[in-house]
This record gives structure tokens, C-alpha cells and sequence, in this order.
């Protein structure tokens, strides 16, 4: 039986704010740090039991909010393989989260515990980290001891990449199975992505990546990995200052880059024209390219065109191979895709894709259904899967040229460079650098594989988001219907017009976004839709 009587006295140390309603959502709990010790207390004992619901095999938790506010903070369970909590975990988990007092939070637990079988006698162990928020520090004690009220095996990784956590959620869980995902230890991250990189790298890159850290544990993680990597790798690392008050994502990082389209003010004067620079997020899950032409302009390279390069390298490698049977390489897009990113994709690549709605746990399990699944969001978000019968087929695969041999050792490595548990900053940045490598590609190259539609994106407040309905992957709304008929019309009078509404996941609001052929149209096309009189 559950430890109730711990449980309830834990629970009176951390009272529920009245007033205040959590839920999780796309990305887990969110909220202004000062509301949430509580919610992250019983997502210590939702994560204890959620071990015990898969046999005792670790459960990760992570606290950031990533490229949110500094103040806000965030926490999100992590399954044993590495992914995202199963999805009919959610709304047990907003309950639990909103229950009112010790009595209800017991009866929430007991529901749980209910409806999906739990053995409450079995061991339960999780791993947690957490980003460089001045709100951890309390945050982490209050996971603490929700998780030592259940008498919780744990691991404190410490201030950690969400990737690095995701990545030791997976190691641990698969240590000495065959599907051994690496050693779990930090270093043992650090170790395989920069053994697969000295594998890959063809010649020594005469010019340094310039990487924007948005002064986040992106910072720590990118200096630590930099000894493994040596002088194989230039690297400038900017906006570094991690424990300095009020600086994390501030005028900075990747979505300061996607949402401006502009360079970060740091960063002025120290990109050079030509040179490639490149953000993460403050958990350094995301990541965005770009590099300043010689008269000085300003070209973003997002996660469609890292997708977009990344999926027509892969293609290409597959076909090398000689494989008797090549994995089918697919790629995951959102609504939010570039319009000529997608068209890129399936016409002149000739690649199998689809469109899901926003949020990693959509993307990811599309992009499991290929044999090699390519997801990226437009925000940067993204990484690459490889299916168990494609590792099997890479396995077992006997190379018949030398040609053969060196192109199956590389995607060898290019499965271990990749962090395929999450999408991750770091380890996409390695990819990039590698596929430019490899085709001798700059960013110009790279940029000129297709051109992005000019577009734009607007937030509009809104009382209720729920009144807002779509279908086909959030493309349109289904509710209001004269809402959707009002933008018909007017994406109807743009050349390459697109747009479309979307209630947020993660905020009350919706997201107006519409491209057209130009830059003045895309953005009087998406005021209009924003200000709509219908
Ligand atoms: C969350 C999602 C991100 C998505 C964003 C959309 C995860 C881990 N993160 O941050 O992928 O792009 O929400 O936010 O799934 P929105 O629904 O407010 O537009
Ligand atoms: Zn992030």
C-alpha cells in the first residue's frame, strides 16, 4: 500500500496554492517558479510510481523551462527508454498535481495506482537533473522528498542538459542489454558523441563554430565536452555567464533567434561574414544555425533546414551502404514547416513525410514508423531514429566494396553521435558539422538547398484556448468554423499563401502564423489573420 501517512505529512509541507491550477502539458508542468514546489513534490511521487508501474527500471525527471522566462520553471518525467511520459499519464498526473489537499492527493494517487495496475511493493528508482535557475536549488528539495516518501532509489545528475538527462535515463535502463545504449555516466555521454565525432571528421575545419549558449547549462555542458572533443573541434563559445542573475535567454539563445530572425545583439561584431554561428535553448534542446552574408545580411538556418540536410545526407549514406534491403528514410514535419522546406523534402528528395502536430511526443512517434525517422521542429527541436529492425539490418550487414565498408562504419557512428532518446542541441550540432564536413558544404551551401518562404508568427491572447479546435495537424480549425472560413479567404488572395490558427500547448493563447512570396505579404497576411472580424 501506499505510505500514507508520509505521503500526507510531506504533503502539508508543501500546501497547494489555492487558486492556482497546473496541468501537464506539451512539455509537462510550466509555471511561474513561486507557484510550484508543490507540483514538483508529487511529480517526485508520480515519478516513483511510474518506476514501479515498469518493474523498477529508472524513471528521469527534469526541472527547467527551458527557453521560458528565468523565472518560470518547469518539470517533466522521463520514460525508462528515454522518451516522453506515455500520454494517458497526463491528466493523472494534472489531477494529482491540482489536488487540494493531503486527503484528495491520496485519493488521486489511489486512482492512479487503480487504473493502471500499480504494484505499490516494488522498488522505484529515478534519476533527475536540473538547469541553472535560481528556483532549482528549492525545487530540487521538494522532488526530494516526495521521492523519499516513497522510499525512492535515486540519482542526483546535478545541473544537466534535458538531453544529458534523457540520455541516463536510457543508459541505465539499458546497461549490459543488447540494446546498450552507452555508458550511464556523464562522462560516458561526453565519451560517445566525441569518439563517433573523431570517427567521422574528414579534415580539420580551418574556421571556429561560434556557439551562443544563452548563458544556460548548454554552457557547462559545451565547455566539458570540448576537452573530450580536443583540437578536433573550434569551437568560441559565447554568452557563457550561467549563474549571473536575470541573463538566461535574455536577448539570446534560439528562440530569441527563431522568433526575432535576427542575431542576437551579443553577438554582433563577433560573427564574422561567413562564418557559422549557431543558439541553444537555456536546456540546450534546440538549436539554430546561421551565419551573416558578405554584405553583412543576416540568414537564419532553423530546423526545417537542419532536417532538410540531415535527411538528404542520410539518403545518400543508406544508399552507399549496399544494403540488400535499405531502411526507408522518412521525415517528421509541423504545420510550422516552411512551406519550400516541404516541398524540397518531397520533390527534389523524393522523401516519405509527414505532418504531426506541435510537441515533441508527436514528432517522436511518427518518426519511429520509418526505418530512419528525421523529425525536426522549426524552433530547432529535433533529432533522428533509428528503428530496431534497422539496427538489426546495419548489424548484420556484410559490406561487399570498400566503399561499402567505410560508408556502413560511418553511419555506425552516426547513430552513436546522434542522441536519438530527445532532440538534442549539442549532439545535432556535431551531426551538422559533420554532414558540412563531409560535403564540403558552408553555410551558404548549405542555406541555398532551398529558400525559405518569407512568414511570420503573432500571438494573440485569448480567455479560453479550448474554444479553439483543429484538425490535420493543427492546419485548421474545426471550431470556430467562421473563423477558419475568414482565413480561406484571405490566405486566397497571397501567391504561396499559407496560414493557419492553433491554440497554444503551453499558454493562453493562439498562434497566428501565415508565409507568402514576400516579406511584406506574410506579414500583412498574418495581421490580418490576427485581427480577425469575422
Ligand atoms: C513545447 C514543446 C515544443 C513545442 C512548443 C510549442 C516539447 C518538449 N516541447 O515547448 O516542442 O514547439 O511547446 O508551444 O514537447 P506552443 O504550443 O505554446 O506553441
Ligand atoms: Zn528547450
Amino acid at each position: 500500500n501506499l505510505p500514507i501517512a508520509a505521503l500526507a505529512a510531506a504533503c502539508e509541507q508543501y500546501p497547494k496554492p489555492e487558486g492556482h491550477l497546473y496541468s501537464y502539458g506539451t512539455a509537462g508542468f510550466r509555471s511561474h517558479s513561486k507557484w510550484f514546489e508543490p507540483v514538483v513534490f508529487r511529480v517526485g511521487v508520480i515519478a516513483a510510481l511510474r518506476s514501479k508501474r515498469h518493474s523498477s527500471k529508472f524513471i528521469g525527471v527534469m526541472i527547467t523551462a527551458s527557453h521560458n522566462p528565468e523565472d518560470d520553471n518547469g518539470v517533466k518525467i522521463v520514460d525508462p527508454r528515454g522518451e516522453m511520459l506515455q500520454t494517458e499519464w497526463e491528466p493523472y498526473c494534472t489531477k494529482i498535481a491540482n489536488a487540494p489537499d493531503p486527503a484528495s492527493f491520496i485519493t488521486a494517487l489511489d486512482d492512479l495506482c487503480t487504473k493502471f495496475k500499480i504494484d505499490v511493493s516494488k522498488r522505484s528508482k529515478v534519476v533527475y537533473a536540473y538547469d541553472t535557475r535560481p528556483s532549482c536549488p528549492a525545487l530540487v528539495k521538494a522532488l526530494q522528498l516526495g521521492l523519499a516518501a516513497m522510499e525512492t532509489e535515486t540519482i542526483n545528475e546535478g545541473v544537466r542538459t534535458t538531453p544529458q538527462l534523457h540520455y541516463m535515463t536510457r543508459a541505465l535502463n539499458t546497461q549490459g542489454t543488447k540494446d546498450d545504449y552507452g555508458e550511464p555516466s556523464i562522462p560516458g555521454y561526453y565519451k560517445k558523441l566525441s569518439s563517433a565525432w573523431k570517427r567521422l571528421i574528414r579534415r580539420r575545419e580551418e574556421g571556429s563554430l561560434l556557439i551562443d549558449c544563452a548563458n544556460g547549462v548548454g554552457a557547462i555542458a559545451m565547455k566539458e565536452l570540448l576537452e573530450y572533443l580536443s583540437d578536433d573541434f573550434k569551437a568560441t563559445l559565447v554568452n557563457t555567464d550561467v549563474f549571473v542573475p536575470g541573463v538566461l535567454n535574455n536577448m539570446c539563445g534560439a528562440d530569441y533567434v527563431k522568433t526575432k530572425q535576427e542575431l542576437p545583439p551579443s553577438l554582433k561584431g563577433v560573427l564574422k561574414a561567413g562564418q557559422r554561428g549557431c543558439s541553444l535553448d537555456g536546456d540546450a534542446d534546440r538549436l539554430m544555425y546561421y551565419y551573416l552574408d558578405e554584405k553583412n545580411i543576416f540568414h537564419m538556418l532553423d530546423g526545417d533546414k537542419i532536417s532538410a540536410l540531415i535527411a538528404g545526407y542520410l539518403v545518400e549514406k543508406v544508399k552507399l551502404c549496399g544494403f540488400k534491403e535499405p531502411p526507408r528514410v522518412g521525415v517528421v514535419q509541423t504545420a510550422y514547416a516552411n512551406g519550400n522546406s516541404t516541398k524540397y523534402m518531397q520533390k527534389t528528395k523524393a522523401l516519405p513525410l509527414v505532418c504531426v502536430s506541435t510537441g515533441v511526443k508527436h514528432l517522436h512517434h511518427a518518426a519511429e514508423k520509418f526505418g530512419i525517422g528525421v523529425y525536426f521542429e522549426a524552433n530547432g527541436h529535433g533529432t533522428v531514429l533509428f528503428s530496431s529492425d534497422t539496427l538489426e539490418n546495419i548489424r548484420k550487414h556484410e559490406p561487399q566494396t570498400p566503399t561499402q565498408d567505410d560508408n556502413t562504419k560511418d553511419l555506425k557512428a552516426l547513430i552513436d553521435l546522434i542522441n536519438s532518446t530527445v532532440g538534442d542541441a549539442i549532439s545535432d550540432m556535431l551531426l551538422v558539422e559533420v554532414i558540412l564536413n563531409h560535403l564540403r558544404y558552408d553555410a551558404r551551401a548549405w542555406d541555398s538547398l532551398y529558400t525559405d518562404l518569407p512568414n511570420k508568427l503573432v500571438k494573440v491572447n485569448v480567455k479560453n484556448r479550448a474554444d479553439f479546435q483543429t484538425e490535420v495537424a493543427e492546419r485548421r480549425l474545426t471550431h470556430p468554423a467562421e473563423l477558419q472560413r475568414f482565413v480561406d479567404s484571405q490566405v486566397a488572395k497571397y501567391p504561396d499563401g499559407r496560414g493557419f490558427i492553433r491554440p497554444s500547448g503551453t499558454e493562453d493563447a493562439v498562434r497566428v502564423y501565415a508565409e507568402a512570396a514576400s516579406k511584406f505579404e506574410a506579414e500583412q497576411l498574418a495581421n490580418y489573420l490576427a485581427g480577425w472580424t469575422y
